[in-house]
C-alpha cells in the first residue's frame, strides 16, 4: 500500500481550498464560514436578534479572533433615529456556544447590525463564498479581522402563533361605592390620559415599551363597558419573577381590555403556568395564590371572586360579592398609611394647599384623588382623606396596611 507524500496531500489541500477541486466537498469547506445573525419573533422576547458569536477573519469564521471585548452597533432602517451601539458583554446575553441575544426587545422591520473586536477597526465585509466561481476564499480587507456580521437583518411581526391571552376580572376599592359596577369619573371628565400613567409614577415595564398610547375611541364608551382607568397587569413565573408586564385599561363592569380594545390581554410569552398580577395607580396590587395555565385561549382570572384565591393576607377588601383592590395608597408605596412617617393623608392636604382644608384640587388625574372622582377633598362629602382611614381600620389609625406581594 502506497502512501501519498506529505507535499502532494497540502497542495491539494490548498488547491482545493482556492478552487473548490479537490475530495473535500467545496460545501464542507464554506460551511464552516458562516459568520451570522438572524432575526426572529422569539415568544419569550418579542423581536429578537440572536447572533452565533463567529466572526469572518482571512475566509474563516472564527470566535472572537482577537479575544476580548465586542463592540456592536445595531441600525434601524424603518427608523433612522434608532441606534444603539456598545459593548457586547453589557447589552447581549450569551444563550448558548453558539447563541447571543439582544438583550432589548425590536419593533418589526428592517436593520443592520455590525460586532467587531473592540481593539480591531470595522470594515465593510466581502462574500464570504464564490460559488459561482468555486472559490471558497474570502478576502478580508487588506489584514484586517472583518466584522460580522453585515448585511441587513429583518425582524418579523408577531406571528401570532405564540403568547398567551387572558381574562381579567378586578375592582377598584375607590371607584366602587356599592353594587358591582365601578364609577367612571374620570372617564366622563376626560381626565384619563391617552397614554400610560405607569412610567411617569416610576413603574419599569418588563418587555412591554414605556408611553403605550389607546385611541380616543376606547375612551368614548360609555355604559357597563366604560374605561374607569389604566391597570398593569404582570405575568410571573414565580412569586417574584415578572416574566412581561403591561398597561391595559379596566371598564366599569370589572373587565380588563387590551390597549386594541380587545377583551382578552395578549402577552407574547410562551404558553405556560403563570401567577397574574394587578396594579393600580392608589390601590394595593394583588396577586393570585396559584399560577395559571395560559395559552393564546383566553383564560379567565376572576379577581373579584372570593373564590379565586390570592397571594398573602387580606390581599382585598370585600365590597358585597365583589372583592376590590384596597384603596388608599395615595404616596403609591404599597403600603397605607393614615399617620405617621411617608403617610396617605398628609400628601393629599398638600395637594389642596396645605393650610385650608376646606380647599379642593381639581379637576385633577392625580393619584391622591383616592375616590377616582377627578378632585381632591381633604374634608367633607366624597372626601379622598376618610377611605384612608377607613382601610386601616377607623379605631386604629396608627394601624397601616401593606400590599400582599413577596
Ligand atoms: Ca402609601
Ligand atoms: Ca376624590
Amino acid at each position: 500500500m502506497s502512501t501519498p507524500d506529505i507535499a502532494s496531500v497540502i497542495r491539494t489541500a490548498v488547491f482545493g481550498i482556492l478552487f473548490g477541486m479537490t475530495e473535500v466537498p467545496l460545501m464542507a469547506q464554506c460551511a464552516p464560514i458562516v459568520a451570522q445573525v438572524s432575526g426572529e419573533f422569539d415568544c419569550a422576547y418579542g423581536g429578537t436578534v440572536r447572533w452565533n458569536g463567529l466572526f469572518f477573519t482571512g475566509g474563516f469564521a472564527i470566535t472572537s479572533p482577537c479575544g476580548g471585548a465586542m463592540n456592536y452597533s445595531l441600525l434601524s432602517f424603518s427608523d433612522p433615529g434608532y441606534n444603539s451601539s456598545g459593548l457586547v458583554t453589557e447589552d447581549w446575553v450569551q444563550e448558548s456556544m453558539t447563541s447571543w441575544r439582544y438583550l432589548t426587545s425590536l419593533p418589526a422591520g428592517g436593520y443592520s447590525l455590525a460586532i467587531w473586536p473592540s481593539n480591531t477597526v470595522p470594515m465593510p465585509q466581502v462574500p464570504q463564498c464564490s460559488q459561482s466561481l468555486g472559490i471558497c476564499v474570502t478576502a478580508c480587507p487588506t489584514g484586517g479581522v472583518c466584522y460580522a456580521p453585515a448585511g441587513s437583518l429583518i425582524i418579523p411581526s408577531d406571528p401570532g402563533n405564540c403568547g398567551v391571552n387572558v381574562q381579567v376580572r378586578a375592582w377598584l376599592d375607590g371607584a366602587l361605592p356599592s353594587g358591582t359596577l365601578m364609577n367612571d369619573g374620570l372617564r366622563a371628565a376626560g381626565l384619563i390620559p391617552f397614554a400610560e400613567p405607569f412610567s411617569a409614577l416610576g413603574y419599569a415595564y418588563t418587555g412591554a415599551v414605556p408611553g403605550a398610547t389607546i385611541q380616543s375611541s376606547l375612551l368614548a364608551v360609555t355604559g357597563n363597558d366604560a374605561v374607569v382607568d389604566w391597570v398593569i397587569l404582570e405575568l410571573r413565573s414565580s412569586t417574584t419573577a415578572v416574566v412581561w408586564s403591561k398597561p391595559a385599561l379596566l371598564r366599569r363592569n370589572g373587565y380588563v381590555m387590551d390597549l386594541d380594545g380587545d377583551a382578552s390581554v395578549f402577552f407574547p410569552v410562551p404558553p405556560g403556568n403563570y401567577r397574574l398580577v394587578i396594579r393600580h395607580r392608589n390601590h394595593l396590587p394583588v396577586m393570585t395564590a396559584q399560577p395559571y395555565s395560559l395559552s393564546l385561549t383566553p383564560a379567565l382570572v376572576d379577581l373579584g371572586n372570593g373564590a379565586t384565591s390570592v397571594y398573602g393576607t387580606n390581599a382585598r377588601i370585600q365590597k358585597g360579592t365583589i372583592h376590590c383592590l384596597w384603596s388608599g395608597d395615595a404616596t403609591g408605596n404599597g403600603t397605607i398609611a393614615y399617620i405617621g412617617a411617608n403617610n396617605d393623608r398628609d400628601p393629599i392636604l398638600t395637594a389642596i394647599g396645605g393650610t385650608t382644608p376646606n380647599n379642593t384640587l381639581g379637576p385633577v388625574y392625580d393619584r391622591r384623588d383616592v375616590n377616582m372622582d377627578g378632585v381632591i377633598r381633604y374634608v367633607g362629602a366624597n372626601n379622598d382623606r376618610d377611605p384612608i382611614l377607613t382601610n386601616v381600620g377607623s379605631t386604629t389609625p396608627n394601624n397601616t396596611r401593606t400590599q400582599q406581594l413577596p
